[in-house]
Parts: C-alpha cells; sequence; structure tokens
C-alpha cells in the first residue's frame, strides 16, 4: 500500500504582505497529480492545514475545495490532524460524517485512541496539544513537559496495537534533535533542541513502524529511519528558498519511503549582490519576472527610495537586507569589546561633541575610572 505523506500546507499565509493563495492552489493541484500518479491509497496532512485559527471565509472556502477534491473526486481517504496553527474545534467541523467518505479528522487526545485501519495498517492521528491538555485527559499533574506527555499517549496507544498491523502515528511536533529552520520565519537554530520543554524525544516513537510529522518546514529537519518530516507544501520564509518542498510516498510493505518533488510557481528565491547588478537589465540573475525574491546587498553606501527601485524591476520583491552591514556591525561589535574605556572615550567625545577630549576632561575622566574600578 502506498501513501502519500504530507504537512504544513498553511492555506492563507501571506509572504511579506503578498497573497499566496493562487501559489497554494498551484502547488496543491501538483500534490494531486503525484497522488494519482503514484495511485496512493490514502493521504496523510500532518497539522497545519490552515495558517491561522480565525481563517477568512475565502481560504476556509478553499481549504474545503481541496478536502473534497481529494477525497470525493479522487476517493482517497484523508488522514488529517490539527497542527499549531489550526483552530482543532474549527478543523473537526463535520468530522462525524466525514469519516463516512474516508476523511478522517482529529483535533483530540481521546480521539488519538480511534486508530483508523486502511488495509495492512494502523494510523494513529495524534493532533498538536499542549501539556495542559493532556494533564487535563489524563488526569495526572506530573505532565509538564510535552515529551512526557507524548511519552504517556503513545504508551496508551501501544495497548491498541493490532498484532498483524504495521503501525504508523501521524503527529505534529517539535522533536528533540531536529534543527529548527523556517518555522514562523526565524532562520535561526534556537536552543530547544534535545531535553527542551517543548520538544518529543525521539525515543517516545519506538514503537511506530512509521511516524509522518508535520511542524518544522524543513523536511530534513531530522534524520531518522522511521521519523520523518514532511516540509512544508510552500517555501514560507527566505531560510527555505533553497530547500525542496514536496511530500513522501511511503511504502507500506517495506516501511521505506520516497520523496517526491512538488516545485513551486512563481518560485521563492534569495539572491545576494550588489544593487548595480541586481538592477543591471543585461544581467541574468535567475530570477523570473513573477518569482518572489529577497535580495541581500553586497553594498555598504546609502541607496536612497531602495525599496521601489527594487520593487519597479522586481514586483514581488519581499525584503532586502546588506550582507556587509552585519559584517561591518559585527567586526565593530568584537573592536569594541577589546578596547581599554579610556581609549573608547578618546574616539568617542570628538565624534560626538565635534571636539577633541581636553587635558582636564582626561584628568577626571581617568580619576572617575579608576574610582569605578576601585569598587568592583
Ligand atoms: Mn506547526
Amino acid at each position: 500500500m502506498r501513501i502519500l505523506h504530507t504537512a504544513d500546507w498553511h492555506i492563507g499565509k501571506q509572504l511579506a504582505g503578498f497573497d499566496l493563495l493562487d501559489v497554494q492552489r498551484r502547488s496543491f493541484a501538483k500534490l494531486r497529480q503525484v497522488a494519482k500518479d503514484n495511485q496512493v491509497d490514502a493521504m496523510i496532512i500532518a497539522g497545519d492545514v490552515y495558517d491561522r485559527s480565525l481563517a477568512s471565509e475565502r481560504v476556509v472556502g478553499t481549504v474545503n475545495k481541496m478536502l473534497r477534491t481529494l477525497n470525493l473526486d479522487d476517493k482517497l481517504p484523508l488522514l488529517v490532524i490539527s497542527g499549531n496553527h489550526d483552530s482543532g474545534p474549527r478543523l473537526a467541523t463535520g468530522h462525524e460524517w466525514f469519516k463516512a467518505t474516508g476523511l478522517h479528522v482529529n483535533t483530540t487526545i481521546a480521539g488519538a485512541f480511534q486508530p483508523v485501519t486502511i488495509g495492512d495498517t494502523q494510523f494513529f492521528l495524534l493532533p498538536y496539544f499542549e501539556p495542559r491538555q493532556a494533564q487535563v485527559y489524563f488526569e495526572d499533574d506530573s505532565l509538564r513537559r510535552i515529551g512526557d506527555a507524548v511519552t504517556r499517549t503513545v504508551h496508551a496507544m501501544e495497548e491498541l496495537f493490532a498484532p498483524d498491523k504495521h503501525h504508523v502515528l501521524v503527529s505534529h511536533f517539535f522533536v528533540a534533535g531536529s534543527s529548527h529552520v523556517g518555522e514562523n520565519g526565524g532562520a535561526s537554530e534556537t536552543s530547544v533542541s534535545v531535553g527542551g520543554l517543548d520538544a518529543v524525544p525521539v525515543s517516545a516513537f519506538d514503537a511506530f513502524d512509521y511516524v509522518a510529522l508535520g511542524h518544522l518546514h524543513n523536511r530534513n529537519a531530522i534524520q531518522n529511519d522511521h521519523i520523518q518530516y514532511a516540509g512544508s507544501l510552500v517555501k514560507y520564509d527566505v531560510s527555505e528558498t533553497n530547500m525542496l518542498k514536496g511530500c513522501y510516498i511511503l511504502d507500506t510493505e517495506t516501511m521505506t519511503r520516497e520523496f517526491v518533488q512538488i516545485p513551486q510557481t512563481p518560485e521563492f528565491r534569495h539572491v545576494t549582490d550588489s544593487f548595480a547588478h541586481i538592477m543591471d537589465p543585461d544581467r541574468d540573475l535567475g530570477v523570473a519576472p513573477d518569482d518572489f525574491v529577497q535580495f541581500t546587498l553586497t553594498d555598504t553606501e546609502i541607496i536612497p527610495d531602495l525599496m521601489n527601485r527594487l520593487r519597479a524591476r522586481y514586483p514581488h520583491c519581499t525584503g532586502v537586507d546588506r550582507q556587509t552591514q552585519v559584517n561591518l556591525d559585527q567586526e565593530m561589535h568584537a573592536q569594541i569589546q577589546d578596547l581599554d574605556p579610556m581609549a573608547l572615550l578618546t574616539d568617542f567625545y570628538p565624534e560626538a561633541t565635534g571636539a577633541p577630549l581636553s587635558a582636564g576632561s582626561r584628568q577626571w575622566a581617568e580619576a572617575t575610572l579608576q574610582e569605578v574600578r576601585g569598587a568592583e
């Protein structure tokens, strides 16, 4: 049996103020085609279907149409959970009768103990939740960390394991050891990795043959033989411009998976170059007119009306920053840290007042500094 694993659609998300709904619809159409070409038996959507819990009518209409197309037109069973961006109750509206056509939506801890069996595999749908919800569900105040809460949940699931089936978990969490690139805009490798309060240890998932995750937009965030992030359907941050987006096709007989790329149109690119090169009509930067593009300028001087000039040539320019400015700042910062306070003042005083430090002022500053140092 072949199962398509996707996640993090974030329908309704904007990019630097640009509406992405058409981009998302195009990526969805390609995803649908991948499902057809590979004759998959079901599709997993591992959370963050919506970008916001209070989505607009237009966005709700778009998501409904997408799910209906897959489920009713293509007769595809769907396994859907809520992520931290979804409103559980809103996403779950209708789930009681959606089941009739194989559209399985679960947004609660309780629902995670009603596995869905398709062919040779049992699917457990565990949505994103806060430890507080697990404390209430299990009536256990000791479940203060998400890792403990998920471990407890998985132990309870194991009691429901059918011995003659494979076991797949669909979930939406930050797994310890993942590199935290690209969720919510940050390119930063934050320190919430091993043992962090909001991280689930890899060992929590030992019981499962495959763990279909959503949440991190980098599909390579974790390297594990049976745990996989699908990555986002579309590039949502400049840190994701060099990532390949797509989905996974899981073969349940061998429990192996294969990545299928879904190119984004228009593309989202990141270009580092000088303003002159970027504006030169004869130079090919590999940016199509419709592409979203973020620039990092190598120039150091001030460029008046920068964004308007960039957008005149690149209408979908999402932002601009400077390479050199950052480096300069870092260098200056390092130099300043090494400087003696008196040397720093000798430099700073004429910059601030236009006149050099007088002998009297110097004497006074030296005496004050000595006094402060003596007190340390
Ligand atoms: Mn998420």
